[in-house]
């Protein structure tokens, strides 16, 4: 064994002279300072303070010295190292500064522009209450049905117990898209855009046959009526059909009051007048209690209301029992079944029930009218 070697000088190692030490600390420091990116900072701080870098390499150099030796070398090594890594935060801190400010000023925001996004579309309130309507019956049970706007004569008028010579059939009243017109028709059917959901009445009971049917029909029909305050060549009814046994008009009031408080208020009531329908029988005009004065007005000259004229009810659609005719039309057994139907309008509904004073305004598609409805998808 070797004796240890007493006499050894640090200074004669070359990776711990003083000098070589200092140019050590002097290239991480330049290295720093040149440092334009935070990029570039990483790769001298690799290379300055890395693993391999020179000064991690002298600072293990210390550990081969002998006792006498490491302390001084350590001292230096050590105190290099802490001015490199004081150096590295201080020029890492200024970039990071340096970068946030740049940062604020690219990416900055002026609120102050006009903006030039498309605003987000929402459904027309027509469609939106007509769906909260056939709502109301889907929560009892009730099937959505549809039907086609163009729509075969017969389920129009002759499934549904319009004489030939019905003046509804007439083409000042009815859309025909191709064919005969009742009583000069000689039998045949013509195609019209349907005038009122009612033909789904006679669908359903075809499509299905054996009852119990109960179904709410929501959609778009047409009649040659000019567009004014109060009509529109193209609106929009729901129509509610029920067949079962032993259903009987108590069951249509039941369902017709419960339709309006659902809608309305738990104060709403209806009342039926006697009307007439070739498809039920019999039949009735249905109304409700006015819902913005809610009959206070009448006899009160103090307090008219434009929405009732006054008058305490408004005028909501038509119903009835069907027609046996028309269960028999549609394969049902009138004697062993029964049923109820009702049909209104969702244009007129939503008049009353939103205080707008002209139809115009709900399908001219001006966003001004929709808007104050809120953007409902
Ligand atoms: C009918 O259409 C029957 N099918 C309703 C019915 C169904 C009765 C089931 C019995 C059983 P009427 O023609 O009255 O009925 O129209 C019903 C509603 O549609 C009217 O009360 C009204 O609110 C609305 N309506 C009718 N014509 C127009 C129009 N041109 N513009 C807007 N709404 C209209």
């Amino acid at each position: 064994m070797s004796a240890p070697n007493k006499s050894y000088d640090p200074v004669e190692v070359e990776a711990l002279k003083p000098e070589e030490i200092e140019r050590m600390r002097d290239e991480a420091l330049a290295a720093f300072a040149a440092a334009d990116t935070l990029d570039a900072l990483q790769e001298a701080k690799v290379a300055h303070t890395g693993g391999t870098s020179p000064l991690a390499l002298a600072n293990r150099e210390i550990g081969a010295l002998p006792p006498q030796a490491k302390a001084e070398a350590g001292k230096r090594v050590g105190m290099a190292r802490g001015a490199v890594s004081k150096a590295l935060a201080a020029r890492q801190a200024e970039l990071e500064a340096e970068r946030d400010a740049r940062v604020l000023v690219e990416e900055a925001v002026d609120v102050t522009l006009p903006h030039d996004r498309t605003p987000a579309g929402a459904r027309h309130p027509l469609t939106t209450f007509m769906e909260r309507v056939a709502d109301v019956f889907v929560a009892m049970g009730y099937e959505v049905a549809e039907g086609p706007e163009v729509e075969a004569e017969w389920f129009n008028f002759d499934a549904l117990n319009f004489t030939p010579d019905h003046p509804a059939r007439q083409m000042q009243d009815t859309f025909f898209v191709q064919g005969p017109q009742g009583a000069d028709a000689g039998g045949e059917s013509g195609v019209v855009l349907r005038t009122h959901t009612s033909p789904v009445q006679a669908r359903a009971l075809l499509e299905r046959r054996e009852p119990p049917v109960y179904i709410v029909c929501p959609g778009r029909v047409y009649r040659t009526d000019e567009l004014d305050a109060t009509h529109t060549p193209v609106f929009h009814q729901i129509e509610l059909l029920a067949v079962d046994e032993g259903l009987t008009m108590a069951d249509l009031k039941g369902t017709l009051d419960h339709m309006v408080q659902a809608l309305f208020g738990a104060d709403m009531k209806t009342r039926l007048r006697p009307n007439y329908f070739p498809f039920t029988e019999p039949s009735a005009e249905m109304d409700m209690v006015c819902y913005v004065c809610r009959g206070e007005s009448v006899g009160n000259p103090d307090r008219p209301c434009r929405t009732c004229g006054s008058e305490g009810w408004i005028e909501l659609g038509g119903c009835g029992m069907v027609n046996p005719k028309v269960l028999t039309a549609c394969g049902v057994d009138p004697q062993k079944y029964s049923g109820f139907a009702f049909g209104f309008g969702i244009e007129r509904m939503l008049m009353f029930r939103h205080n707008v004073e002209d139809m115009r305004d709900m399908v001219e598609g001006d966003v001004r009218f929709t808007r104050p409805f809120g953007m409902e998808i």
